[in-house]
């Protein structure tokens, strides 16, 4: 009552708001007006911002709060009487004539599509500094997460004949330099309002059973702790900003989601959008074999007693105790195949529009919050350091009506689809030595060559190798040849299959081929053993600044010279590539040594490349 004075109207109502959701401990250190009045008003600050960034306020936010930390004590199990079963879903084999059909199908679907990145997530478990989309997708052409996944979107764009929106999911961690990185590249040639950052916030910390805001024990601060609320946000931000009603206003018919460092995304999701379009899905969630205790999400299907199912992301440190209570006292073990017969969820989700909205509009996209605190004992009253609630985008099925079609895509391919860069090289190699896919940088750049070389092999080329490698104490990889081309060049197997004459295609074991060039046709080539860039009359990407910089040992003029003589110019922009023999001192993965000074980006893979000789067209 001493501060009184110092409300404003809007003040005041969410103070007393929070005074019957009995938190008066946050104004109780307060000295009376005309003391610490700034770290007052600060405090109300953020209090109004805790409170507009939440559906329905932070009342709403106490009292569902108060709701999951009062189950949690009490032990609820959410999947009570549930018993859990391998759902069915399109099983897919990369590549096929079916996976083609579906990707066909997608691409042409595509012109009706929406995208969302969720890119709030700091690199702290991969021991990286910068953000995650900057990172190199890999060494060969440099070309980074977020300009894949932009050129990917304006190729598909391309092909509709109509810009694609973009929706990027930024947090306070991130935001900045994702809009610098795009601003510093032009967009990579997209326009600026074509990509829509909407940036999460965090949501406030909470010190016990009661609900109590977790102030900061700091002198002379008055501040609520707060902590990220999880990529589930993305459902409401999309809602609060409009967007979803926007795209749907446009004409729009899919959302497709996916996460910040997973390359091979887009290998994979237009034959996903392709099933939905076929199964007319509400929801479908993108998988791949799992291996059993790896550490990704199961698709599960969950037969409530009533009889009423639902298929849904379990996440791996509860399915196994919800498989040994149920149906199997063994919990999650691989089966005979090797992997576990519940497939592992990847974050990369395609959603009806249509029933998206109306969902958003039912509960404002705030979906199945959970809580995990940690308790200091078994009593289980007292934390040992603040909770918070969080939430997860592939929850979003959990609140659907009954009848909602919910269906997933499998890859059989794991190689094809998923391998993102999540972990350190310590923890890397820890998973791997543990027969776990390490999801480093190191296997995210040499699957990403892999899947590449085994389209080109699949549709007819000879593709040599791959050399065994070892890098940051990942024994048994392999480096297949480094072959890497812009989505601009090809975004589908169809592209792939007209602008290569596969079957007129060698590439050597010990060799880098690098396609920069969106309107490059290959009718011959044999690439012996040495790096070819493809960089053709359209703006250069980054191998080939890097040549015209005179960056690597043999520089573009010499380069320009090799590619005029064995390339003939075919309609604009177009650089055919006829009967064309290279051999040259190439590039080489070299292992770092230990202690051996290096940039970040080299670090977390293991390796640096050194550029002996290359030839540019
Ligand atoms: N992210 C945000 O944008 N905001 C946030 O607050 C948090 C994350 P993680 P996670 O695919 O391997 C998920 O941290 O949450 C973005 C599934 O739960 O890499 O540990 C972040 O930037 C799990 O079932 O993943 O695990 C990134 O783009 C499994 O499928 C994305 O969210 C696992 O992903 C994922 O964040 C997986």
């Amino acid at each position: 009552d001493a501060n009184r004075s110092l409300l404003s109207e809007q003040d005041a109502a969410l103070v007393d708001a929070l005074l019957e959701e009995g938190q008066a401990h946050l104004f109780a250190g307060w000295p009376p007006a005309g003391e610490a009045d700034d770290a007052k008003r600060k405090l109300l600050d953020q209090l109004l911002h805790l409170d507009k960034n939440y559906a329905g306020g932070l009342r709403a936010y106490i009292k569902n709060a108060r709701k999951l930390l009062h189950d949690s004590k009490e032990g609820v199990n959410p999947f009570e009487g549930c018993v859990p079963s391998v759902p069915e879903g399109e099983k897919l084999d990369f590549g096929s004539e079916h996976f083609r059909e579906l990707e066909r199908a997608g691409v042409a679907a595509a012109a009706g599509c929406a995208f969302v990145l969720v890119a709030g997530g700091l690199g702290e478990r991969l021991g990286y500094s910068g953000i995650k989309v900057a990172l190199p997708v890999e060494s060969a052409s440099g070309q980074c997460f977020l300009e894949l996944y932009l050129k990917h979107i304006l190729a598909l764009g391309a092909k509709a004949g109509r810009a694609l929106p973009l929706a990027i999911m930024t947090s306070d961690d991130t935001h900045a330099r994702t809009e610098a990185l795009l601003k510093d590249n032009a967009y990579w040639g997209a326009s600026a309002n074509q990509i829509t950052l909407i940036k999460q916030e965090k949501v406030a910390c909470l010190s016990d059973n009661d609900a109590h805001l977790a102030l900061l024990d700091k002198e002379g601060a008055f501040e609520v702790q707060t902590k990220p609320h999880g990529h589930g946000d993305v459902h409401m931000l999309l809602h609060t900003s409009g967007l979803a009603d926007k795209w749907q206003g446009e004409g729009f018919k899919w959302v497709c989601f996916f996460q910040d460092t997973n390359a091979l995304v887009f290998r994979a999701l237009p034959a996903a959008i392709g099933v939905s379009v076929a199964h007319d899905y509400d929801v479908n969630s993108l998988a791949v074999p799992r291996k059993a205790k790896e550490s990704i999400g199961a698709i599960t299907r969950l037969t409530h007693p009533d009889g009423r199912t639902i298929t849904i992301n379990v996440e791996y440190n509860q399915l196994d105790p919800l498989l040994r209570a149920t149906t199997n006292p063994a919990g999650d073990v691989n089966d005979d195949t090797h992997y576990s017969p519940f497939p592992g969820n990847i974050n990369q989700l395609v959603l009806k529009l249509s029933t998206y909205t109306a969902e958003l509009h039912r509960h404002g996209g705030v979906i199945a919050e959970f809580v995990n605190p940690k308790y200091t004992d078994a009593s289980k009253t007292t934390f040992k350091s603040s909770t918070r609630l969080e939430c997860m985008m592939q929850d979003f099925p959990k609140n659907l009506p009954e009848g909602s079609k919910v269906g997933f895509t499998v890859v059989n391919q794991v190689w094809a689809a998923y391998s993102p860069v999540k972990n350190s090289p310590a923890d890397a190699a820890a998973k791997g030595a543990g027969g776990n896919p390490s999801h480093s940088a190191t296997s995210a750049e040499l699957d990403w060559y892999e899947t590449n070389c085994k389209m080109l092999q699949m549709l007819g080329a000879t593709v040599d190798g791959p050399l065994p490698a070892q890098f940051n104490g990942l024994n048994d990889l392999q480096l297949w040849p480094r072959v890497t081309w812009t989505p601009l060049f090809a975004c589908c197997w169809d592209d792939l299959e007209a602008k290569v004459a596969a079957e007129n295609v060698r590439i050597g074991a010990d060799s880098a081929l690098v396609i920069e060039a969106p309107q490059a046709r290959i009718k011959s080539l044999e690439l012996k053993r040495g790096a070819l860039i493809i960089r053709g009359s359209g703006p250069a990407g980054p191998a080939a600044r890097r040549a015209a910089r005179g960056e690597d040992a043999a520089g573009a003029e010499e380069g320009a010279k090799a590619g005029a003589e064995s390339a003939a110019a075919g309609g604009e922009g177009e650089v055919v590539v006829e009967d064309l023999s290279v051999e040259n001192e190439g590039w080489e993965w070299a292992a770092l040594g230990p202690d051996e000074g290096c940039a970040e980006e080299e670090y977390i893979r293991g390796f640096r490349v050194l550029r002996h000789g290359q030839k540019v067209i």
